[in-house]
This record gives structure tokens, sequence and C-alpha cells, in this order.
């Protein structure tokens, strides 16, 4: 086996965190309750077309004094997950760190002095967690250059421009991501399309790659960045949402999956799976050499569901009683 995904072949299980500013709009925006496509919780701002500033004020809503990112470390741990892809930069552009590229974040929207990520990453490194980053590298809002829907091609923008989104904003903040917060197990970019048929300059995807492997020569990239699935540029490949493979696939891959129906959190969602399912799709993933990176999507307290907790205790003292260590 390959040295360098081992730990990621042996983990099977991991968490998916998705918590940006969505989290505080809770699936809700004036009236509407994800009624269309795409109706994901965390796709307000885009369905909505929520303006850059009033989508800004979400960042009032959140609950500094109870936000406690250890504690989604711990219900991991208690899950037997292994590994943990927190939403770094979800569609709507926000960085969920404090960055020093631009000002589009959530400490500088709301005026905390606190960076999650910084606090997340500790707190993995306390309780012996790999953790992981989702960025969405292609789609981002908030950026007038970057693409604005990952279903609709067609929009103006020119190859130089997206560039200049690509220079000065998603390069750089890859940069921080991968300098100061310690080891970073996987690079978790979010993209439907093979890169030819999208905006993306191969050149500007394998910049990407020469980035992360000089700066974190251990980290795994996902499948989605866009690139083929060649181990030069991935080194796992990502299914797509909710789908779950058929036959035996010889390489690492995993399915991320939704304990819901959002990522995001959102006070109307009605899809929620029964732990049996959620152990079906996992155990078929792991018979078929394949794992499951489960979803949480805690409030803009901190808080997750009690839907999801529930669901993860009974999955975490299956796994402890029957799962291999
Ligand atoms: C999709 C995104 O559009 C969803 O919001 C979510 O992040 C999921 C994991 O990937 O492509």
């Amino acid at each position: 086996p390959n040295p360098k995904t081992k730990w990621f072949e042996d983990a099977r299980f991991g968490m998916f965190i998705h918590w940006g500013l969505y989290s505080a709009a809770e699936g809700i925006w004036k009236g509407e309750n994800l009624r269309y496509l795409n109706n994901y919780a965390e796709w307000i701002r885009y369905r909505n077309r929520i303006s850059k500033e009033e989508y800004g004020e979400l960042a009032k809503r959140f609950v500094w004094d109870q936000i406690n990112p250890e504690e989604w470390v711990i219900q991991a741990k208690k899950a037997g997950m292994k590994y943990i892809i927190m939403t770094s930069k979800h569609h709507d552009g926000v960085a969920i760190w404090d960055t020093k590229i631009g000002d589009y974040s959530l400490s500088k929207l709301s005026g905390s002095k606190r960076d999650i990520i910084k606090e997340l990453a500790e707190a993995c490194r306390k309780h012996d967690m790999k953790l992981g980053f989702y960025y969405s590298h292609w789609i981002d809002w908030e950026h007038p250059y970057a693409w604005d829907h990952n279903l609709e091609l067609t929009k103006s923008v020119s190859p130089e421009q997206f560039n200049q989104y690509w220079q000065e904003k998603a390069i750089p903040q890859l940069r921080e991501l991968l300098t100061n917060y310690g080891d970073i197990a996987v690079m978790w970019f979010d993209m439907w399309i093979p890169y030819e048929k999208t905006i993306f300059q191969k050149q500007q995807l394998e910049q990407a790659v020469s980035l992360i492997r000089e700066l974190q020569p251990n980290c795994l990239i996902n499948s989605r960045l866009g690139l083929p699935t060649d181990a030069k540029y991935v080194d796992f490949q990502t299914l797509g949402d909710n789908v779950f493979a058929n036959e035996y696939i010889d390489h690492p891959w995993e399915t991320p999956g939704t304990i819901a129906h959002s990522w995001g959190y959102s006070g109307y969602e009605k899809e929620w799976k029964s732990t049996s399912q959620i152990f079906e799709s996992l155990i078929s993933n792991v018979s078929l050499n394949g794992g499951l990176t489960l979803n949480i999507g805690p409030r803009a307290n901190g808080q997750i569901p009690h839907e999801s907790v529930s669901r993860l205790n009974d999955i975490g003292q299956w796994l402890s009683r029957y799962g291999e260590a």
C-alpha cells in the first residue's frame, strides 16, 4: 500500500463539518425555505440573491461564548471517526479563519478576535485527530471574478479575470491554510466537472497541487480538484454527494454523506436518515474498499443538532463494540 494514503485507507470513517455564515440563516430567508434547486441550506445566499453586505450581517448572530470547536472533536472521537474535514471557505466565499487576504472573513465580519480554525486545529492535535480543510476553489460568490454556480457554465468571466481571482484570493488563502495551522491531513476541493469543461486552466490547478506538495508533503488531495485521478495530482477519489459504489474500487475513495439533507444547519430539516441507513452506507463502502465522511452542520452557537448527536453516539457505541480498533 501507498504509505502516504495508508492512514486514510485505514480510517474509513470521518466527520465532515459544514459551518459558516449560512449556519446562522438556519435554512430560511425572508419566508423562503428551501424549495428550489439547489435547496441545500448552505446555498441560501445563491438562491435568494442576497447581497454581499446583507449576507455579511449574519455574522452578528454567532454566539461566541458558546462556540467550542473542541466539542466537535470530542463528538467525532465518540462516534469512532478518525479525521475531520472542516469547511474553511464554502461557496459563499467567507473565510472561517482569520485570513489576511481580503476582509470577507468570519472574524472581520463578526468583530470576534477568535480564529475557529486555529482552535479546531489545536483541539485536533490535543485529541489525536487528523484535520483536513474543505476549500471551495471554483465557486466563490463573493469574488466578482470567480464562478457563481456549479451548474451554469455561461457566466461571462474571462480567463484573465478568473486568473485574477485565483492569484489574488484562492492561492494566497491556500498558502495561509497550509502554513498557519500545523499538519493538514487533507485538502478537500469541491467541483463536479473535469477542468476541461470549466474556466480553469490546467496550470492553475497544478499550481495548487505544487503548493500543497511543497508546504504539506503528506497532505492528501481529493479528486474534486478537477484534475484527472492520477497519483501525481489526486490521492483519493471523492464520489458524488451521498453516492455509493456498487463495486470494489481499487484505489482510495470516500463518499461524502449527510445525516440530514442539507450540509449546513437548517431549522427546517425534514430528511434525517436513520442510524441503520447510515450504517448501511458505512458498511457497504468499507466492504468495497472505501470510506464515509459523514457530515454535521453545527448551529451558529456551535451546537451540533441533537438528531445528529444521537445517531453519532449510536454509531460510536456499535463501532467500539464490534468495529476494528
Ligand atoms: C457540494 C456542495 O455544493 C454542497 O454545498 C456541499 O458542500 C457538498 C459536500 O458538496 O458540491
